[in-house]
């Protein structure tokens, strides 16, 4: 818990503070902690920057500051109106720095806040469509992002194989000692792991390439205005190299979901497949740079972060829940449950999705 001199003081560091400063928690993330500061009727967004996950903050903060930039160029040659609105904008600190470092080593950083914006956990075709264009113009524009590569902020985050060795480093420590209650969904995992590093195999046969990805497409990183146009792309702090199944399976895991996340009513949670098409009509329509290995796997993308996660909330269950905010015990096992629920409703819908993704 952050005390309330401590964020005034963060707070102050980037704006020039006076009395009538006001701070309040912000979203529901599971990584950062945000807060919503209002100073002389603006708003802006504080945030502690999760410093035991992103262990680089100065590069982390680049790749953002690179990537946010290359944004707003793009979108005033295009004449685009309310850029504000339309990319992230970070506030220096007092220092000229993108970010400040408190006395007990928690790291800030602070950006504008878009006023009005809507954000959901749960989306229509009509949104989904808009979310696909909006996170197929965000690869596009930053295609051509000049050398060098983005730095690795999480290395190896969307790498499956990397997340196998982790997971299985996990069941053979059991350090919670609850590995007993989820063997059965230990050996589905299993089962599977192998078809599940596929693209990792693709890509090392010099097959399917890396792009900018944004690794965290979750439907609730896209805000709408009130119309439910697209305002912007948002939670840039895994912008790195990555293959675009990723970004395409990750939207899917979130947003094609007829439950939630964490759902502990498993009848709930399904694939919702005019949501999938809608994205994927989206998507195709301003991510004209793909490769056909790269649209003959996006539906596979979806199944792979869905197995993805799994695994991932799966090891912090048996890890005794050390990664994830968890809001009560038995969390990271119910989401993990939910996610691998959504899974097996995915391979029974794949030929229908893989039908959709490549239709002419
Ligand atoms: C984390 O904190 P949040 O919601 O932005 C995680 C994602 C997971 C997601 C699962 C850095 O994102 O990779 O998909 O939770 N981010 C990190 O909901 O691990
Ligand atoms: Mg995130």
């Amino acid at each position: 818990m952050k005390t309330e001199k401590q964020l005034i003081e963060a707070a102050s560091k980037f704006l020039s503070a006076n009395a009538s400063l006001s701070i309040k928690p912000l979203g529901a993330g599971h990584i950062n902690d945000s807060f919503l500061v209002e100073l002389d009727g603006k708003q802006y967004v504080l945030q502690a920057i999760n410093h035991q996950i992103f262990k680089r903050i100065d590069d982390l903060q680049d790749n953002i500051l690179r990537v946010t930039s290359h944004i707003r160029n793009k979108l005033s040659e295009k004449g685009v109106a309310d850029i504000e609105r339309k990319v992230l904008t970070f506030l220096p600190s007092t220092d000229g720095t993108s970010f400040y470092k408190d006395e007990e080593g928690i790291y800030w950083r602070m950006m504008e806040y878009i006023k009005d914006n809507f954000c959901y956990n749960n989306i229509d075709e009509k949104l989904a469509y808009k979310a696909g264009r909006a996170f197929g113009e965000f690869q596009e524009m930053l295609s051509d992002l000049p050398a060098p590569p983005l730095f690795e902020v999480i290395p190896n985050f969307h790498n499956m194989e990397s997340r196998l060795e982790t997971f299985r480093i996990a069941v053979k420590n059991n350090h919670s000692g609850r590995l007993s209650k989820v063997q059965n969904l230990v050996d589905e995992i299993e089962k599977r792991a192998e078809d599940m590093c596929r693209p990792e195999q693709l890509h090392r046969e010099g097959k399917l390439p890396k792009r900018i990805n944004h690794c965290d497409t979750k439907v609730s990183n896209v805000l709408f205005d009130a119309q439910g146009e697209v305002l912007c792309v948002i939670d840039l702090d895994t912008v790195m190299p990555g293959y675009v199944l990723s970004d395409f399976g990750d939207f899917m895991r979130t947003g094609a979901n007829n439950g939630d996340e964490d759902d502990k009513d498993l009848s709930r949670v399904s694939i919702n497949m005019s949501i999938f098409e809608a994205y994927t009509k989206g998507y195709l329509e301003t991510a004209t740079f793909l490769l056909p290995i790269e649209i003959e796997n996006l539906a596979f993308g979806a199944k792979l972060l869905t197995y993805m996660q799994t695994v991932r909330f799966l090891a912090d269950y048996i890890d005794g829940d050390t990664y994830y905010k968890i809001h009560y015990p038995e969390h990271n096992i119910d989401r993990s449950l939910a996610q691998f629920k959504l899974l097996q409703s995915m391979e029974e819908n794949f030929d229908k999705m893989q039908e959709i993704v490549t239709r002419k």
